[in-house]
């Protein structure tokens, strides 16, 4: 049994989509977060040790943190596309870009957007490092891997989504975010983002 701990309109929603993607069969506990403006708070129903979403619960044992419940249910569904399981030729790239994202995009793109590169120089120079990899990468193909879509490609373009300023202008940046809005799986988590009637 499969459950997503998620809040509306949050980093979660990105593992939602990931779980349509993989025609999972799962439930969604709904909790509220502390959000930025003040509001929300921790729920006591989020078994996550900082009261954050996503969390992952599976038959009742938990997984948290983004990179690591997307290649944990990856794994789960070796057969999707959205994963590159042991023995694929691309499973050292898929983990090198889960972490990659975790470790250098998510830091540096907040880095970037709370000021903190502006003066900093080492800062700023692995900001721009990250900046130009990920479009040098997507102007050579349509997904972070290559010509094949994986979880990585859900994680980048929903931040993007979420807010386009996150990286530099590019015409391949923004083909990708496209593409990735285009796919069904996304409107149905969507559909499924906030409980029903709410
Ligand atoms: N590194 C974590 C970050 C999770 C995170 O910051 N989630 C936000 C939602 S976007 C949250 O739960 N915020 C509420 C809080 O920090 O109390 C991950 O990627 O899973």
């Amino acid at each position: 049994m499969l459950t997503l701990v998620h809040a509306p309109l949050s980093r979660s929603f990105r593992m939602l989509w990931l779980l349509e993607e993989l025609v999972a069969d799962y439930d969604i506990r709904y909790v509220t977060i502390r959000r930025r403006d003040g509001s929300g708070g921790v729920d006591p129903d989020n078994p996550h040790p900082h009261g954050q979403v996503p969390a992952l619960l599976h038959d009742g044992r938990l997984v948290t943190e983004s990179v690591a419940v997307a290649q944990y249910l990856t794994d789960l569904f070796p057969r999707s596309e959205m994963g590159r399981p042991m023995g694929d030729p691309q499973r050292g790239d898929y983990l090198s870009w889960l972490a990659y994202y975790a470790g250098v995009i998510e830091p540096m793109q907040i880095a970037h957007m709370t000021g903190s590169t502006a003066g900093n120089p080492d800062l700023a120079r692995l900001h721009a490092a990250m900046c130009e990899r990920v479009i040098t990468t997507l102007e050579a193909q349509p997904y972070v891997l290559g010509d094949r879509v994986s979880s990585v490609d859900i994680i980048v373009a929903s931040s993007l989504m979420w807010m386009r300023d996150l990286l530099p202008p590019s015409a391949a940046i923004d083909a990708h975010v496209a593409r990735m809005a285009a796919r069904p799986a996304l409107q149905r988590a969507q559909a499924k983002d906030r409980p029903e009637g709410q």
